[in-house]
């Protein structure tokens, strides 16, 4: 008895080659001036052909199958690795609002591990943080040893295996501290230009005399370090203070546009928008750090115009409000950071596409503030009853 596949097979293969099954007559293509002996063996030629072409059918089919598995399976990780990324840039803002907040979300997410060794990593890499996040973080929680030490285990493969086998940790801690130091010593004065006397290897090494626990770290191991240091300065990132970089990253949409002035000159300014966590910023240049202008979003409207000068244009209107001002910030030309002064926001997008997506994307980051909106009908019932 076979097994189910191979009796469906062979059916299949009787249903395709009914005369061999049966040793009836040829199909009407045979020639017949062929003997029985031939015909029966064209026929099953034939019959073999059609086995192979299904069995060619079938591995195609595996191979497709398989295929679209594999290309699955690329789509789930590149899915995974988009979510993971999404989840760390949340993380980072998180951070940059509140430290604490922001390490725990990371750590719940599995994106950090809960030891100082990892988040003391995370902060040195820095990527997307508010330096001054990481100060007050560093501040309250003195990791600063566990940085310090990364740092330096970096330069140095590993510090600690230069710890002697019985060395207590604490101790190796205390050795790690006081060479942190003398490494941060040792980058200024090698880097800064200012600094003159740039010491030697040989005054590096004297100075960490005895910084082991009484006894002395491996010869090698500093002038290793110093050398790592010399070649390469520590790459201590650049205050940033409150710099908005993070809020940027992984916005809803970002692109060229044209906004037209709120000043009595009515002039159009090409700038670079975008859109995340429901609002609109501006910018002059890519590249900036600051927006020009930031506009809330909440409680606006948006809606396609058509203006003389310019096409795709679409505007950015509060609903019922017409000469209200609407909410939002802006730079001005010295620098000063005021209040817009825009009834409406007229933007112009370079193609029809782009002005439809960029509608989609605002309408969808358009969010309605319920106490706004419960305010906005206290005040019309207090008017009309005002008009009584
Ligand atoms: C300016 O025109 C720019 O269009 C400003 O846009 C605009 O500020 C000013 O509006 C307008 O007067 P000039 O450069 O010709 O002076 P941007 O800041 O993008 O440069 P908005 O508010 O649109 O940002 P007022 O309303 O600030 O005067």
């Amino acid at each position: 008895m076979g097994t189910v596949s191979e009796l469906c097979a062979s059916s299949f293969q009787a249903f395709l080659c009914p005369t061999v099954r049966a040793g009836t007559p040829a199909a009407a293509s045979v020639p017949d001036d062929l003997s029985p002996e031939e015909q029966q063996e064209l026929e099953s030629i034939r019959c073999r052909k059609k086995e192979l072409l299904l069995d060619i059918q079938r591995l195609k089919d595996e191979i497709e199958e398989v295929t679209s598995e594999i290309e699955n399976l690329g789509v789930t990780e590149q899915r995974k690795s988009m979510q993971r990324s999404k989840q760390m840039a949340m993380g980072r803002k998180k951070f940059n609002m509140d430290h604490t907040k922001g390490i725990r979300f990371l750590i719940d997410s599995s994106l950090l591990k809960n030891t100082s060794e990892d988040i003391a990593k995370f902060l040195y890499k820095g990527e997307g943080l508010n330096k001054t996040a990481i100060g007050d973080y560093l501040g309250e929680r003195q990791v600063t040893l566990m940085l310090l030490c990364t740092e330096i285990s970096t330069h140095s493969n590993d510090l600690l295996s230069a710890e002697r086998p019985h060395q207590r940790r604490s101790e190796a801690k205390d050795t790690c501290y006081v060479l942190s130091f003398a490494v941060i010593m040792l980058n200024t004065s090698l880097h800064n230009p200012n600094v003159k006397d740039k010491p030697s290897v040989q005054r590096f090494t004297a100075m960490n005399r005895g910084i082991n626990d009484g006894g002395d770290l491996p010869e090698d191991l500093l002038r290793n370090l110093y050398e790592s240091i010399k070649n390469e300065p520590f790459k201590i990132p650049e205050d940033d203070g409150n710099d908005l970089t993070h809020t940027f990253f992984n916005p809803d949409r970002e692109g060229w546009l044209l906004k037209l002035g709120g000043g009595r000159m009515k002039t159009w300014k090409r700038r670079w928008f975008i859109l995340t966590d429901n609002c609109l910023y501006y910018f002059e240049y890519t590249t900036d750090k600051e927006p020009r202008g930031i506009i809330p979003l909440e409680n606006l409207s948006i809606r396609e115009v058509e203006d003389s000068k310019k096409p795709n244009c679409f505007e950015l209107f509060i609903p019922n409000h017409k000469d209200q001002v609407i909410k939002a910030c802006k730079t001005e030309a010295d620098g000063r950071v005021v209040e817009g002064n825009h009834t409406f926001y007229r933007i112009s997008a370079p193609t029809a596409e782009e002005k439809e997506e960029w509608i989609k994307s605002i309408k969808a980051a358009i969010s309605k503030d319920p106490f706004y909106e419960m305010l906005a009908a206290r005040k019309k019932k207090v008017s009309t009853l005002r008009g009584l």
